[in-house]
């Protein structure tokens, strides 16, 4: 079968000037730090990251394996045409949809908008050509996309199996009752075949990377010549064990292991062919086994000896001295850590299962051996009041001041579809802004009024965070001339509005 896939744009967020602040520190720090070794000619293609969806390049080497020809279609957007991603795909597939069997759609919460209408321009266009999603909102929101777009299929959570058996019932017009994982509409009723269970990634090839230039004409990347990839996003591990109550992620509660051999081509080929230069792990537990966490960075230091990588972990008390010296010596950067509050019973009631003690612990101990951290926090989880935010405010604050946090980041909880605090959202005393997700856009905005907070009071204690971060950054490492004078042109070349989409 001859399958388009396509990756919904998250759209541009407007941004007010202290969010411009915050992600110009932000990734100033960034450059400063792990990415030092980095040169300006890097960072020139850093728009391009936006074009790589792991997901669907993953299931596009699981199907082609299988015998399928697939098509990717993804935003791209080169600095100064950042305005017309959704408008400028839908012109793509428009002229192309005749030449496929199927067209199966990616999106998260924030691109399920844009996905449904690119859907909705194909039906109209090509009514008998059907319509498939996947991704992290459709698994969680299957019966209301089957009842109000154009999708036919959804295709919940882990993707590759359940999707060739749909292609496969499709292609030998079998019924797709057997299908796991699946949910579709048959004679005006909304079928939701039970869950699949997790596949064995192990035996997975890595992503299918030839396919990032498909459908991208050439004038569109010069003056480069191809898709570049500086800082590579990869996964040899995917999964949490961990299950914080605002989580959107669903490969929990397990982790699934990468071969590691694959993994190892992975990177090579990524340094070899897509100029990587610097890899982030985005192994939420990377520290889950620490054997088998040494076991990754001694692969990755093998792979590549000349660059360096970070990776995204729990906090974990058992991580010794020793452990990140180790680690240093494989070419590890930075660690990335979820904190999220300075209030201990807030972090107790949201599962977050850490103490604080122990992640300053832990940050300072990976600073005392040569690696930066990186830590996230929150503001407006349901029982936040303006006394826990603004400690969290000041924790945050003080961490970057002393240098215990190198960077962080700050976010609105948003309670998204598939989390539990969705679910139950009645047991955390919330109410919705507005409960329908199909019109979220990925704003900073907040999303729900609390038992303590009104939306008013999330949006100041949101934008004093980021106040208080630029404040703490720029005691620290200088005002923005100061900083851009470091820099010189060594600064990603495109817009923070955008940036916030890609990142
Ligand atoms: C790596 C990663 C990134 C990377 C790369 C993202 C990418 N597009 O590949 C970067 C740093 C760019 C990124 C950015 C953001 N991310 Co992110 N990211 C992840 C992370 C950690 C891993 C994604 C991944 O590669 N998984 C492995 C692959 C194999 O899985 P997958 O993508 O889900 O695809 C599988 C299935 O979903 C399914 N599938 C997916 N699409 C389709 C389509 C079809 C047709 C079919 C049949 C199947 C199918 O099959 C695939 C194979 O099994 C996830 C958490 C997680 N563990 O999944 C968060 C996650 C996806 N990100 C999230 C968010 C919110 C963002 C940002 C908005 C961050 C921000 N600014 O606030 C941006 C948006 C970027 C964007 N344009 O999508 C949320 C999404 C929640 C939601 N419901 O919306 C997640 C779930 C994390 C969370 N908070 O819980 N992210
Ligand atoms: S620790 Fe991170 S990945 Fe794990 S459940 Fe909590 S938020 Fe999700």
């Amino acid at each position: 079968m001859k399958i388009a896939l396509v990756a919904a744009p998250v759209p541009a967020a407007p941004l007010s000037f202290i969010q411009r602040d915050y992600y110009f520190y932000l990734f100033a720090i960034r450059v400063l730090t792990v990415f030092n070794h980095l040169a300006e000619e890097d960072f020139k293609r850093f728009w391009m990251l936006e074009s790589v969806h792991l997901g669907l390049l993953q299931l596009i080497a699981f199907l082609e394996r299988n015998g399928h020809t697939c098509s990717f279609f993804t935003p791209v957007s080169p600095p100064g045409n950042e305005e017309r991603r959704e408008q400028g795909m839908i012109r793509v597939l428009l002229d192309n949809a005749s030449c496929f069997d199927l067209m199966g759609f990616s999106a998260i919460t924030a691109s399920y908008p844009a996905a449904a209408r690119m859907a909705h321009a194909v039906r109209r266009k090509y009514p008998h050509l059907p319509l498939v999603i996947g991704g992290p909102h459709a698994w969680a929101c299957d019966r209301d996309i089957l009842e109000h777009s154009d999708f036919d299929f959804v295709v919940r959570q882990e993707g590759e199996l359940t999707a060739l058996e749909l292609v496969h019932a499709l292609e030998n017009n079998q019924s797709l009752k057997t299908v796991s994982g699946l949910s579709y509409k048959e004679n005006g009723h909304i079928i939701c075949n039970p869950d699949r269970s997790r596949m064995n990634r192990g035996s997975l090839p890595f992503p299918a990377y030839n396919h990032l230039e498909d459908n991208i004409p050439a004038k569109v990347l010069m003056p480069f010549h191809k898709i570049s990839i500086p800082v590579a996003r990869v996964t040899p591990t995917t999964g949490c064990t961990n299950s914080c109550v605002w989580c959107a992620d669903f490969w929990k509660p397990g982790i699934q292991k990468q071969n590691l051999e694959t993994f190892y081509n992975e990177v090579v080929y990524l340094m070899q062919e897509r100029d990587s230069r610097y890899f982030y792990l985005g192994t939420h537990n990377f520290f889950y086994e620490i054997d088998y966490a040494l076991r990754i960075a001694e692969t990755i230091g093998k792979a590549a000896p000349s660059v360096h990588w970070e990776a995204q972990t729990r906090v974990n008390k058992e991580v010794t001295a020793g452990i990140m010296k180790k680690l240093v010596q494989t070419g590890c950067r930075c660690l990335h850590m979820g904190i999220e509050s300075a209030d201990q019973t807030l972090l107790d009631a949201m599962g977050k299962n850490i103490t604080i003690a122990d992640a300053r612990n832990m940050c300072e101990i990976a600073l005392n051996e040569g690696i930066y951290t990186h830590t996230y926090w929150i503001i407006g989880s349901p029982f936040e009041t303006r006394e826990t935010a603004i400690r969290t405010i000041k924790t945050m604050k003080e961490w970057l001041g002393k240098g215990i946090s190198t960077c962080s980041e700050i976010n609105l909880l948003v309670g998204y579809p598939g989390t539990r605090f969705y679910r139950d959202y009645k047991q955390y005393g919330i109410t919705w802004q507005d409960p329908d997700f199909s019109h979220y856009d990925g704003r900073s905005t907040p999303v729900f009024e609390t038992r303590y907070l009104t939306k008013r009071d999330i949006e100041y204690l949101y934008h004093r965070a980021l106040d208080e971060y630029c404040e703490a950054l720029m005691e620290r490492n200088g005002d923005r001339k100061t900083i851009m004078q470091k820099l010189g042109n060594r600064m990603p070349a495109f817009d923070p509005a955008v940036m916030e989409a890609v990142f």
